[in-house]
Order: C-alpha cells, then structure tokens, then sequence
C-alpha cells in the first residue's frame, strides 16, 4: 500500500468516525485519536522524514491536506452537536402556557371593604354619589361646623387623637359633608366612606374604624324620606325581612335625632345573647341636619333642609358575617380573610 493510499483510508475511517461521534466527549476522542499528541496524522507528519528526501513534498502536502480536511470537519461537527445540545435544553426548558395555572390562594377582598362597596351600591342606587375626603382634619370641620359646643366631651383629649399644629385625626366622616356643602350647592345626596380615628380599644372598639356618613339636602325634605330611604337601605344590605325601630336620641348636628334599631338578625326578635335578649340591634344613627350646619355652610334656612345619617361599617359587617371581634378585621390573619 503506497503512502497516498495509506492516508485516504485514514482519511475515510477518520470521516466515518467524526460523522459517528454523537456527542462533544466522543468527538473529542475522536480528534484526539487522529490529530492528539499521538494521533495516526500526527503519527504520519512526523514521519514524513524518514522518507526519502525525493518524496517527502508530495506525501507532505497529502498528509497536511488530510489534517486540514479533518479539523474542518472537526469544527462543523462540534458545531452541530453543540446546536443539537442548545436545541434539546431549549426544549428541555419549554413552558407550556397553555396549561391551567395552580389557583391556590386566590385573592380575596377584606370584608370591610365588601360591606363598603355594597353600602355604596345601595345608596347610589338612590341616587347619593360617594366622595373622599382628608382624613387629618381641623377642629372646625371636625366639631366646631358641626355644632359641637366648645366644652363636648368628644373633644377631650381622651377621645380624639391631636396631632400637631393644631389639626387632629377625623373622629367621623362628617368633615366631609362639610367641605361637598361649602362647594357645592342643593340639592345634593352625597356619602362618605372612609376610616376614622378614636382612642378607644376593646372587643367592639378599634382606634382606627370605618364609617359611612351620608346626606340630602333639598326643597321640602322631611324626616319621612329619611325613613324610606334607610329602610331601603337596611332592606338591601341586611333582609326585606328585618324590621326597623327609631328612637329619639341626641346628636350635635341633628335635631330631631334618632336612633336606628334592627330586629336581631341572629333571632329575629325573640331575643337570644347576640342582641342581650332585648330582640333589636343598634345600627344606625341619623336625624335631620341642624340649622346651624346649614348656616356654617351659608345655606338659606328658609328655603333647605336635609337629614343626615351614620354607621359603623365593622358593626355592619360584624352582623352580616357573625364576627363576634372588632380586632379579628386588623390582625391580618389570612385564615380569617380567607373565609369571605
Ligand atoms: C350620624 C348620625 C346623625 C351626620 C350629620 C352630618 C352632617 F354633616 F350633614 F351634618 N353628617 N353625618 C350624622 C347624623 C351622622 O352618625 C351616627
């Protein structure tokens, strides 16, 4: 076998082997066979001298021919195992987006606010529209435009945070009422919800609460379409079922004021611990809007009246929902939101 032919079948057999090589570890061998510090070319290259000075250039140039053939073909195959290699780790990794996604812990909203955005529905079903208001107030929206004498006890330091500069932190949302008067004139049916602020801890009590205030002012109101419209209202959020009960009671900024009872929603009225045997329930507060109100926001006495209204929404929620703890809505407790 002559030299030239000697090189082909290494060629041939180094070809087959590269093309055979599934993977970059076995091409490796496969070079290191062939082209390593070993290798049958490398072998042959440095053989070369040996031969006969006369045809050391020809069989020279074959072997070098061969080596370069091989290492191109080296490349382009661990190119292609390489690409095979992104190939399968790409597919390895595929997400299929398709698939339906693990609900576990779905999102849930607080029962404050689901009591809050039912409140609001009922009443803008009657036509109040709902506005913000600022949460740290001034004395004057948050007692003195609401009637409340100088020496009220709801002014005491005790009951009311006060923060610097004179301002403090709201104790209702009637502030509110307040600054939509003074912008806006009659007829107006406004609500405002929102937190307030009482230093007061207990089971029924929390220094920080929820309430919805709200009010008409217009031509002709009388303390007959409060009535309706909060028993439209009791209807809605509670039962057509519930009964309600007003008794005269007193509020700075109402005159005549009352007191709203329901029957129990627990007994319906035959008495049991929930309402303490007595079959009603306190819910709400409301009565028609002092003149003096009317006159802080320089509304016509003589021409406007109105009613006004208030509720505690963790009271409303405590009922709806059979919550026996005020603190139970703030521990954040996601065993306790989750039930809603
Ligand atoms: C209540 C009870 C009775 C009330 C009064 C006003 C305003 F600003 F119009 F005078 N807003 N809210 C009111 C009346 C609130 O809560 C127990």
């Amino acid at each position: 076998m002559d030299f030239a032919e000697k090189i082909e079948r290494i060629r041939q057999q180094a070809e087959s082997d590269i093309r055979g090589a599934e993977g970059l570890p076995a091409l490796e061998s496969v070079r290191a066979r062939y082209l390593g510090r070993k290798g049958e070319i490398t072998e042959i290259l440095k053989g070369l001298r040996l031969l006969p000075p006369g045809e050391r250039p020809k069989a020279g140039k074959l072997a070098n021919d061969c080596k370069v053939a091989l290492t191109e073909l080296l490349g382009a195959r661990s190119g292609e195992l390489a690409g095979n290699l992104e190939v399968k780790r790409l597919k390895d990794e595929e997400v299929d987006v398709t698939l339906p996604a693990g609900m576990k812990y779905p999102g849930k909203l607080h029962p404050i606010t689901r009591v809050f955005d039912e409140v609001i529905r009922i009443f803008a079903s009657m036509g109040f529209t709902a506005v913000d208001s600022p949460e740290i107030e001034t004395d004057y929206y948050n007692f003195e435009a609401l009637n409340f004498q100088a020496d009220h006890p709801a002014r005491d330091m005790q009951d009311t945070f006060y923060l610097s500069g004179g301002k403090l932190l709201r104790t209702h949302t009637s502030p509110a009422q307040i600054r939509i008067m003074e912008e806006r004139d009659p007829p107006l049916a406004v609500i405002a919800p929102g937190k307030c602020y009482r230093c007061d801890a207990d089971v029924s009590h929390s220094p920080m609460f929820h309430q919805v205030e709200g009010f008409l002012v217009d031509e002709k109101v009388t303390f007959a379409d409060l009535k309706g419209v909060l028993t439209a209202f009791v209807h809605g959020i509670f039962s057509p079922d519930v009964k309600l009960r007003f008794r005269p009671s007193f509020f700075p900024f109402t005159e005549p004021s009352a007191e709203i009872d329901i029957s129990c929603v627990s007994c319906g009225g035959a008495g049991c611990r929930l309402c303490g045997g007595a079959g009603w329930l306190e819910i709400l507060g409301a009565g028609m809007i002092h003149p003096s109100v009317l006159e802080s926001v320089k509304y016509d006495t003589g021409r406007f009246q109105g009613f006004a209204f208030g509720m505690g929404i963790e009271r409303i929620a405590m009922l709806k929902y059979g919550i026996d703890d005020i603190r139970l809505f703030f521990d954040n407790d996601i065993r306790f939101i989750r039930q809603f």
